[in-house]
């Protein structure tokens, strides 16, 4: 069979009438009127419709085509009929079916529920849906390739067990490494912060582990996150960094993924103002006034959760920052900022629906202020060794950020929940499938 030629069903779409075809595929639609039986064929590159019918099929295939259930993987040779009626203006009218791997009742029907679909996911993910998501997620993950190496920045491969918390000790997933505790890694940071020393400029694209507490629409316990460091970098710098990367990706998609946008339906329109960098900045300070002002019952020193963050989204029609938080709402490794010693130099970057899809700062470059800070939380200072080695030879400026993937997807696909923005979602009290 591998040494006969096949074509994709995007190509048999664009082929005359009359052209002689072989595809292979599975069936994603099945009806069968007595004299013609219609398939729907599914294959990576999209659907065609193939027609088994009386006077032009043998009557031996018509029973074969009977039989191809939802599902079923199927070849199919025959003759393109252009025909406007038909899904994508053309169709294949069948000589000769047959069945590779049968299917019989498949599970997934239509109407059932999240939880249902949720454990039949392997199953799930053949759907047309999630089948577009993860070609948006993809051409997502080449524009981040393609931004970073027009920019000099080096791609590096952090690890993934770890022996001390990035974000706190209150989400991290613990592992038994031979009988001494380790860590799933919750963000590449302090592995990123040691490449710079050598490398300048550095970015990874990899998992991160987080044991939340709370279930949440944009939570995932494990997610591909986005990480970036540069040397002799201030947080001005990589603002302007994080927001370079946000409209490339967003021309990119809407420069080649047009097609995928509309099969799920997003309002691309709502895209277009984000092109452009100079998103709008706003002081943490300013975010609260302005939901007080909005009737939030929120002070100074709060921290901003999902309904705040959402209430201010709507403020703005593209991504947008927040800047200098008060120090004890952010993590130990934040400079502080020279003129507000309270407040850090962070910034987060908050995108419309969705919220905190980036969280970034300068990073305390100073041996000693960065150790008294490790003391003053309570942290362990042992852990931290190799970490405050970095401020002891040849410390530098620095900054950087982490992008989750999967929050810029929910955007970028207008999804309200995050789980469809990764293949097989880790986010509730059991892994599976
Ligand atoms: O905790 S972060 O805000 N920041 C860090 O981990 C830094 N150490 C990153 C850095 O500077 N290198 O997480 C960064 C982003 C955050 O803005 C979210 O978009 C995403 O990671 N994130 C998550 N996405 C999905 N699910 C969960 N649980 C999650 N937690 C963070």
């Amino acid at each position: 069979m591998s040494t006969e030629r096949y074509v994709s069903t995007r190509d048999a779409l664009r082929m005359s009438e009359g052209s002689e075809v072989r595809l292979r595929g599975w069936v994603y639609r099945w009806r069968d009127l007595g004299k013609r039986v219609f398939i729907v064929l599914r294959d990576s590159a999209g659907i065609i419709q193939v027609v088994a019918k009386r006077g032009f099929t043998p009557e031996n295939y018509i029973s074969v085509a009977r039989e191809a259930d939802v599902e079923s993987s199927i070849v199919v040779e025959g003759v393109i009929h252009r025909d406007p009626r038909a899904p994508g203006g053309a169709e294949v009218w069948a000589r000769r079916l047959e069945i590779v791997g049968p299917s019989r009742d498949f599970p997934i029907k239509g109407g059932e529920s999240i939880e249902y679909l949720l454990d039949k996911r392997h199953l799930w993910i053949r759907s047309r849906r999630l089948t577009t998501l993860m070609k948006l997620r993809h051409k997502l993950f080449q524009s981040y390739r393609e931004y970073f190496n027009g920019k000099g920045y080096y791609e590096v491969s952090p690890p993934m067990l770890t022996q001390a918390a990035v974000e706190g000790g209150a989400t991290l997933f613990k592992v038994d490494f031979f009988g001494k505790p380790a860590y799933l890694t919750q963000s590449a940071q302090f592995y990123l912060e040691a490449l710079i020393f050598s490398l300048e400029k550095v970015w990874t694209l990899a998992p991160s582990f987080r044991a939340e507490r709370s279930r949440t629409r944009r939570h995932l316990y494990e997610y591909w996150h986005l990480e970036v460091e540069a040397a002799w970098s201030r947080m001005r710098d990589m603002m302007n960094l994080a927001e370079e990367l946000i409209s490339h990706t967003v021309n990119s998609l809407l420069n080649n993924a047009l097609e995928e946008l509309a099969l799920i339906g997003r309002r691309t329109e709502e895209l277009e103002p984000a092109r452009k960098p100079g998103y709008p900045i706003i002081e943490y300070e300013e975010a609260i006034r302005i939901l007080q002002r909005k009737g939030v019952n929120i002070r100074y020193g709060d921290d901003l959760g999902a309904d705040e963050e959402r209430i201010l989204t709507q403020e703005y029609e593209t991504p947008f920052f927040i800047i200098y938080y008060p120090a004890e709402l952010k993590s130990f490794y934040m400079k502080p900022r020279p003129e507000r010693p309270d407040q850090v130099l962070a910034f987060d970057m908050l995108a419309p629906n969705v919220g905190e899809i980036i969280g970034g700062s300068e990073r305390e470059d100073n041996y000693e202020a960065l150790k008294k800070r490790i003391i003053e939380r309570g942290y362990n200072v042992e852990e931290y060794e190799w970490y405050l080695d970095l401020r002891k030879y040849g410390s530098v400026p620095h900054s950087g950020f982490g992008l989750g993937v999967e929050r810029q997807l929910m955007w970028l696909a207008g999804l309200d929940h995050i789980r469809d923005a990764i293949p097989f979602p880790r986010f509730r009290d059991r892994i599976y499938p």
